[in-house]
């Protein structure tokens, strides 16, 4: 009997397990693009290896400085990678244990060195990248997943002429953390070239009120130290907020990043900012009519969060976030979200940047949650009565699929 088994015969992990595998996803935030974004979209294998969370743990070895790494080509950068965390050293930390759950996905093994590596990828590669992509999106069992738009990254703004015609499988969000910058920046999105003053909040409007037309988002989101440091922000209430209540989208908030404290290691360098969670009490208080999505990256915050969403319905806990994101944390968080919240919050998203990341991601996720699924349900199943595998299926979809997609990926028409 393994420990999720009573003499009462309920739900053994097994059940909830195969349950949990054969069900779709909504990924809720991640930054990937469909093909027709070309260089912006990202799969393969020395993108694996070059993940950012891969790039510190290597860099942690010192065997080359930052500055020496980021100066060599992207392929030399990955071989060195695979031959240290992966040939040297064993797989033991969640990005690396990451790629080695993705090779299995797609029946591949850890070969013996980078260039075998690399042949025995291309192998699995199809020529035609959106039939590989649609072959990643089913492996992982993902139905579709939310990307990161960012209004004021020029040479994104160019493939936004692509949205009508990419699939239903990629769904915008528009990221706002660009707004709080000064000066004035021209920006072409939509046929339409607009000359933005950030430090006037009418021109910011003006400019992006024309990106919601075109982009069609699913929901706005900013991240930012704490939600005191937006709220100090009149930006914030007089664009984000302004934004949210005229054009009714969800305001997905994600808080606790210190951003570059170590800027030569570039996007791996930023660090975690431990704040209160009074800030977010206030923007709950002060704005009921808008709904909130919150991601704290801080462990120390989860409680607070979880408690807050109790209280304020219209905020929601979303996904363990980034460094949050390995299993012990991610079952810890959840646990508690589900003692204090029943199914009301969004467990996980996977903040994809490469394509395959979705097949560990999700893999890994649906792991610990059969693990914290199959402990909850079996102690009521103890005390109340068995739980059919239909209606954990008919719970799980909500919960993992429905709600995430009513909640943060409905877009109006395009
Ligand atoms: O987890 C990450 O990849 C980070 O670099 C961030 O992109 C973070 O997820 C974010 O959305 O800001
Ligand atoms: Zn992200």
């Amino acid at each position: 009997m393994n420990d999720c088994e009573t003499p009462f015969g309920p739900l053994p992990r097994s059940v909830v397990n195969d349950v949990l595998k054969e069900l779709s996803v909504f990924d809720c935030h991640t930054h990937l693009f469909p093909p027709s974004f070309c260089s912006l979209s990202l799969s393969g294998l020395d993108n694996l290896l070059t993940y950012h969370y891969l790039v510190a743990e290597f860099l942690g070895y010192e065997s080359c400085s930052p500055q020496q790494f980021f100066s060599f080509p992207q392929q030399q950068q990955a071989k060195l990678i695979y031959d240290k965390l992966f040939l040297e050293n064993l797989p033991i930390s969640e990005a690396a244990r990451g790629l080695i759950t993705t090779l299995h996905c797609l029946e591949l093994d850890l070969e013996p060195s980078y260039q075998l590596m690399m042949e025995s990828f291309s192998a699995q590669y199809a020529s035609d990248r959106s039939k590989y992509f649609r072959k990643i999106f089913s492996l992982a069992h993902v139905a579709s997943v939310v990307m990161t738009n960012d209004p004021f990254d020029s040479q994104e703004l160019a493939y936004w002429s692509e949205l009508d015609r990419i699939e239903d499988s990629f769904i915008p969000s528009m990221r706002l953390d660009g707004i709080f910058q000064s000066g004035t920046c021209s920006f072409s999105c939509g046929g339409k070239t607009f000359s933005v003053d950030f430090d006037n909040n009418s021109s910011l409007l003006r400019y992006l009120e024309h990106c919601i037309a075109i982009l069609h988002p699913s929901y706005l989101a900013v991240s930012a130290p704490s939600a005191r440091a937006l709220l100090e922000s009149p930006r914030f209430s007089q664009v984000v907020l302004q934004l949210a209540k005229d054009s009714r989208l969800p305001v997905f908030l994600l808080l606790g990043v210190h951003r570059a404290i170590s800027s030569n290691l570039q996007n791996a360098g930023d660090g975690i900012s431990l704040a209160s969670v009074d800030g977010l009490e206030a923007i709950c208080q002060q704005h009921p009519d808008v709904r909130f999505f919150a991601s704290l990256l801080a462990s120390r915050n989860q409680t607070d969060l979880t408690v807050l969403a109790r209280v304020f319905p219209h905020l929601r806990p979303a996904g363990c976030w980034w460094y949050l994101n390995q299993p012990e944390t991610v079952k810890a968080i959840t646990a508690e979200r589900f003692n204090l919240l029943g199914f009301q919050f969004i467990p996980q998203f996977s903040d994809a940047r490469v394509v395959e990341q979705l097949l560990y991601k999700w893999a890994h996720t649906r792991s610990v949650l059969a693990d914290v699924l199959a402990r909850k349900l079996t102690v009521s199943a103890q005390e109340l009565a068995p739980v059919s595998r239909e209606a954990l299926q008919g719970q799980l979809r909500s919960f993992l699929l429905e709600n995430p997609k009513r909640w943060l990926g409905e877009i109006h028409e395009r």
